[in-house]
């Protein structure tokens, strides 16, 4: 994959979450997502890539940018050929989140980011908007941990892997009525929980980096966002497992179809077979090249919010890349108009 795409694409989640921190705080989500989905794809359409989105705003009938199979990128056009390099031609696959966490964002509540995965065509999973169980701890415990096993096993688990005794452990949960029993459970064992109201995938990500004081991810979520993270964790080596749910009774609240076996359906007429299976991080993100970035809207665990300042922004991203065995976290200084100064720290 082409190496400059690491870092246009550092521009495209700052300039989506530029847009979308302008809105924080005004409690308005849907306009907070709008302005970032339209700043993301802006820029990308600038880049010298053919990409195609394959985790986006949804369906092309409900969403007019960035929808399930729109073509992104200079190199999508018919003259490509003429403007692009044989390398930028090669077909890649786009996961997209312009606004992680709009309601986050519309509340000016921690860890909203505009975020993205790369890969080439065929490797990203491509997720049904459906839910997904998660599992997401450190490097130290990957393939020790399992989704399969209890929450008590696995903070066991975890605590042996990390030296430390399950009461130092932290477990982030979305705050949600399907997870009162798995809090009950994490409690019971001794862990403590951090309840979040939106964002699992600033907090997956956390658990790839030590430090955060965040040692694992646990409950049901969103399947789009869950290759987004295992994309991710799949660069950190952490580990990350994930689960297609496609019951209403054990999702509880939000849109997930009209009844269990409408989806199952939905899941066979999509190919997947198994409508129980597994997936690792690098079954959902599995090319041999995977990129990653993310933008912090508001402030987060691993990243600075937006910071506007006369005449300018300040930002603040990571970028993994599978192929250089980084992850970066780039500070920006983004110069509109002539700033009265530019702050250093
Ligand atoms: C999930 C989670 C996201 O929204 O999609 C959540 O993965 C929605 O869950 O990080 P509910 O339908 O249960 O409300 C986020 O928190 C933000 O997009």
């Amino acid at each position: 994959m082409e190496s400059t795409l690491g870092l246009e694409i550092i521009e495209v989640v700052e300039q989506a979450a530029i847009a979308s921190a302008k809105w924080m705080g005004k409690g308005e989500k849907n306009t907070a997502d709008e302005v970032a989905v339209e700043a993301m794809r802006e820029r990308m359409n600038k880049i010298h890539m053919r990409g195609r989105i394959v985790i986006g705003e949804g369906e092309r009938d409900d969403a007019p940018m960035l929808y399930i199979g729109e073509e992104v990128g200079i190199c999508t056009q018919e003259d490509a050929k003429n403007v692009c390099n044989p390398e930028e031609l090669i077909e890649i696959d786009i996961a997209v989140d312009p606004c992680e966490g709009t309601n986050l964002v519309a509340y000016g509540q921690n860890g909203s980011m505009a975020v993205l995965a790369i890969s080439e065509k065929g490797g990203l999973f491509a997720a049904p908007d459906f839910y997904m169980k998660k599992l997401a701890a450190p490097p130290a415990a990957k393939g020790h941990v399992d989704i399969n096993k209890s929450a008590t096993e696995n903070l066991q688990i975890l605590g042996d892997c990390l030296e430390r005794s399950v009461e130092e452990l932290v477990v982030v949960v979305m705050d949600r009525p399907r997870h009162k029993e798995l809090i009950q459970e994490i409690r019971a064992a001794g862990a403590r929980v951090r309840l979040i109201s939106d964002g699992d995938v600033s907090a997956a990500i956390s658990c790839g980096f030590a430090g955060t004081n965040i040692h694992a991810l646990m409950g049901i979520g969103a399947a789009p966002e869950g290759v987004i993270s295992a994309a991710a964790m799949r660069c950190l080596g952490g580990h990350f497992q994930g689960q297609l749910i496609y019951d209403p009774e054990v999702v509880k609240t939000g849109l997930i179809g009209e009844s269990r076996d409408g989806n199952l359906a939905r899941l066979k007429e999509m190919g997947i077979e198994d409508p129980d299976r597994v997936y690792t991080d690098s079954e959902l993100a599995s090319g041999e090249t995977v990129l990653f970035a993310a933008c912090g809207i508001t402030p987060g665990t691993l990243m600075e919010g937006v910071r506007f300042f006369h005449g300018g922004a300040r930002t603040q991203s990571l970028v993994i890349s599978s192929q250089s065995q980084t992850a970066r976290f780039v500070d920006t200084i983004h110069i509109q108009e002539q700033p009265k100064y530019i702050e250093l720290k």
